[in-house]
């Protein structure tokens, strides 16, 4: 079979939104709480992924904008999902996949976004805007896309891989690390199989629970926010991971390479999201608009690695870097690449099978 971006159980909405990305048509734990310096009397509860924004930026912000930032991580979906619905955190600012904005929309817990005040929104790429998730971006500004990828340290792993297939490789048992993300892992094992990553049919939801199961006695750890540091220190020899998160650990380590498999890998988008209930909307604002100027969102793509829907910044970032086939994959892949869908109720057998290869 061919994996495509041809989503042929979804609605028009969302074909043409892949077909206006381009993307298609191309050929197509909760962490450290840090307090910044700073402030004022204004503060900003933000709750991010781990290494998702260049740390600058946070100070220059609080400086800039006389704002004292509260800032907390986190390494899943499932993480900021169970913290907004449960109506807790206090947080202004959130960062959801696209995925994930289908499930808090679906649960009603954000707030509507005021694009008067975000007169940067303008240097977005049309692409990425009117997402299917939330057609008239009245709840969700992008911020970085990426892929599933693997990492390799390349001097061990001298017979580079093509796509999936090092993380079954016996000679690396105890070095290979996979994401504790049940959706993300699951989506892989299907592209690995040459399934259809959303698939959700019993048959080949069994095939990927053995082979997880299998897989299991070569997997050192489960973590979806330590492997970029195992492979910088050589703990990890082979990690499934999200591309910028393994495109830093190479500036860190030359010996650690990208494979972006190239048969096709699930392809996400993050979204900027002011959470209902936040205390600081205007200043959640004015970060969002800070993190969408052009000279900002360049050198926080420059630092995290991963790719920017801003097209005023991508003009910006050095050709080295938007030639980087492991951060923006080359048409041909894009071709294969899938996003994930929101598959309602049915999640629960993907939620159940890893409990399974997890227990
Ligand atoms: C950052 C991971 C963000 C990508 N460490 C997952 N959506």
């Amino acid at each position: 079979m061919t994996r495509n971006n041809d989503f042929r159980n979804e609605s028009l909405d969302r074909r043409q939104w892949l077909q206006t990305t381009g993307l298609k048509l191309a050929t197509a734990a909760v962490g450290t709480t840090w307090i910044g310096g700073c402030a004022g009397g204004r503060r900003l509860n933000v709750f991010n992924w781990s290494d998702y924004i260049a740390p600058e930026l946070i100070t220059e912000f609080e400086q800039q904008h006389g704002a004292r930032v509260v800032y907390d991580n986190y390494a899943s979906d499932a993480e900021l999902e169970t913290k907004l619905i449960a109506g807790g955190g206090g947080y202004d600012v959130v960062f959801p996949s696209d995925r994930a904005m289908a499930a808090l929309l679906a649960k009603q817990v954000l707030a509507d976004i005021d694009k008067a005040l975000l007169p940067n929104l303008k240097h977005l790429d049309a692409k990425f805007l009117t997402p299917p998730f939330d057609p008239r971006n009245q709840f969700s500004v992008p911020y970085f896309w990426g892929t599933l990828a693997v990492g390799i340290r390349a001097d061990h792993v001298t017979d580079t891989p093509h796509g999936f297939e090092a993380l079954f490789d016996e000679r690396w048992k105890g070095r290979i690390t996979m994401l504790d993300d049940a959706e993300n892992v699951v989506a892989a094992m299907l592209a690995h199989l040459g399934l259809p990553l959303n698939s959700t049919d019993d048959a080949h939801l069994a095939q990927v629970k053995e082979l997880l199961i299998q897989q299991r006695p070569l997997v050192g750890s489960y973590t979806s926010d330590a492997y970029k540091e195992k492979l910088i220190s050589d703990e990890a020899w082979v990690a499934l991971g999200w591309s910028g998160d393994l495109r830093q650990a190479v500036d860190e380590n030359a010996a650690v390479q990208v494979v972006i498999p190239q048969n096709g890998t699930m392809i996400w988008m993050d979204s900027l999201a002011i959470p209902k209930g936040a205390q600081h909307v205007a200043l959640a604002h004015e970060f969002i608009n800070y993190l969408l100027d052009p000279a900002i969102a360049a050198r926080n793509a420059e630092h995290v690695h991963f790719a920017t829907p801003n097209r005023a910044a991508l003009e910006k970032l050095p050709a080295e870097l938007r030639n980087d086939g492991s951060i923006y994959p080359t048409p041909a892949v894009l071709d294969k690449c899938e996003w994930l869908q929101d598959r309602g109720a049915k999640v629960a057998k993907i939620e159940q099978l890893w409990r399974e290869v997890r227990q």
